[in-house]
């Protein structure tokens, strides 16, 4: 009985609440993956794209009312939207809507990610719902944010914030969280250079999520107030979360309650910033138990797909067989005498005779000539890799045309092979 009340009592307050996604981000450190789309249109995990993962969140916990806030190079988000989230169209009152950065307010686009908010403020005036929840728009997680939304609902908390631990020496990305016994908020500090540890914990620190639960009349306040203040760079993390701290009931939710996806024992959260970063959650997903479990039907990630054909695998003309092993390989792919061993393939991959792919994320699109060698590099979208390159291998391989990471990850782009693809979509 008492689950019954819960679940309904869930489902009144996620219908209660707007989901703001806050998609503008240029994630520079991508690098080139990142010159000609946001950071939350980056493809990740063979078929979705990073945004994919805080939408299918909204749609699986029920919260229906979506607005995307786009600004830096959206055309890539915009079409992918568009094309696969439209099935929420407005009818009953379930929609996933664009708002892409207009200069209607001021001048300037957008400057933190409060003004993102603030230039759409028309819209939170007319909303009906009571409560707002701000998401960003790239992390690859799976939460169940009904209960951080009840939580906040049983704390009468004006503001809450997701909270995670994180090792202390990662923390200074963050914004540093203190509480006290009943998880009210008493200190925030956005991205200290050397954050405070956990009472207890040295070795940990508990950091916002940037995923933040407001009343919305208090937010439409807030947000006033703040496009006033004086020496206001109108960000949630810089300015408004810290100065409502000690003047207003701001309460964290432990993202170990509401976590849907545990990786031995540690609620699965990335950030899939840096490109190693993003080599490595891909990669991950072809290991035998990976942290991120995307066959999980109760928590599906749900996407935009091309009809493709199934992926083919073909032992060519000279008997060489084409294979994948402890591989992701998706729709549309070719694999032609080809051997593709711990490696992620987006939709389309075509590898041709004698090429040999090792811990390698290639996305849509490409084309690997025969005889090339590739190994531990990420391959951007609409890339011919030329016959016979040899890529991650050894040191006397001619790498300076691409992008290496610290950590011996190559990235390689049409650019940097010299091919201008002028691809639509
Ligand atoms: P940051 O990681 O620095 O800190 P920020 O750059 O503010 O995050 O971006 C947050 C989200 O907003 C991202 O999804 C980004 O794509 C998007 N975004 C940024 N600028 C935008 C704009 N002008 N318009 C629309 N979208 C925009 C924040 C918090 C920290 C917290 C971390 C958690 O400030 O306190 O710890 O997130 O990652
Ligand atoms: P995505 O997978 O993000 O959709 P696309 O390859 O479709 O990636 O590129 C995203 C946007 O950037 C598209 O509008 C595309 O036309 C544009 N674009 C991509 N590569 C180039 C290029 N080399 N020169 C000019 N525009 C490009």
């Amino acid at each position: 009985m008492q689950q019954k009340a819960d679940l309904r009592f869930q489902d009144k307050i996620t219908r209660n609440t707007l989901a703001l996604i806050l998609a503008g981000g240029r994630g520079t450190r991508l690098k080139q993956l990142t010159d000609w789309r946001a950071k939350p249109a980056v493809p990740f995990g063979g078929k979705f794209r990073i945004i994919d993962f805080p939408l299918s969140n909204c749609v699986n916990s029920g919260v229906r009312q979506i607005s995307v806030l786009t600004q830096y190079k959206a055309q890539s988000l915009i079409q992918h939207i568009q094309r696969g989230w439209s099935f929420l169209d407005g009818r009953f009152k379930e929609y996933v809507e664009l708002l892409p950065a207009q200069q209607q307010i001021k001048e300037s686009w957008y400057q933190g990610t409060a003004d993102a908010v603030f230039q759409n403020l028309g819209i939170l005036r007319h909303q009906h719902a009571d409560y707002v929840l701000i998401l960003g728009g790239d992390h690859v997680y799976k939460m169940d944010y009904a209960k951080l939304l009840a939580e906040h609902i049983e704390n009468k908390a004006e503001v809450t914030l997701a909270c995670v631990e994180v090792p202390r020496e990662e923390a200074s990305a963050f914004g540093i969280i203190g509480v006290d016994d009943d998880w009210r908020v008493v200190s925030f500090t956005e991205k200290p250079a050397n954050p405070p540890s956990m009472p207890g914990h040295p070795d940990k620190a508990l950091v916002s999520m940037g995923i933040y639960v407001f009343n919305r009349a208090f937010l439409f306040e807030q947000l006033i107030r703040d496009h006033h203040a004086e020496n206001s760079s109108h960000d949630f993390g810089k300015d408004l979360i810290p100065y409502l701290v000690p003047r207003h009931r701001v309460f964290a939710h432990r993202f170990l309650d509401s976590c849907v996806n545990m990786a031995a024992d540690v609620p699965y959260w990335r950030d899939v910033g840096t490109v190693d970063a993003y080599w490595e959650a891909n990669i991950d997903l072809t290991t035998i138990t990976p942290d991120l479990n995307l066959y999980d039907e109760d928590w599906p990630i749900w996407t935009y797909q091309e009809q493709l054909p199934p992926a083919k695998f073909v032992f060519d003309d000279e008997e060489r067989r084409g294979q994948a092993l402890d591989s992701m390989v998706s729709g549309g792919c070719i694999i032609s005498g080809s051997t593709i061993r711990r490696s992620l393939l987006f939709s389309n991959v075509k590898a041709r005779s004698f090429s040999n792919i090792e811990d390698s994320v290639i996305l849509p699109n490409v084309d690997i000539g025969r005889h090339a060698h590739l190994k531990r590099v990420v391959v951007e979208k609409n890339c011919k890799i030329p016959e016979g390159l040899k890529v991650g291998f050894d040191a006397t391989e001619d790498s300076r045309q691409f992008h290496v990471t610290d950590k011996g990850v190559t990235l390689i782009t049409p650019e940097m092979l010299g091919q201008r693809i002028h691809s639509v979509g």
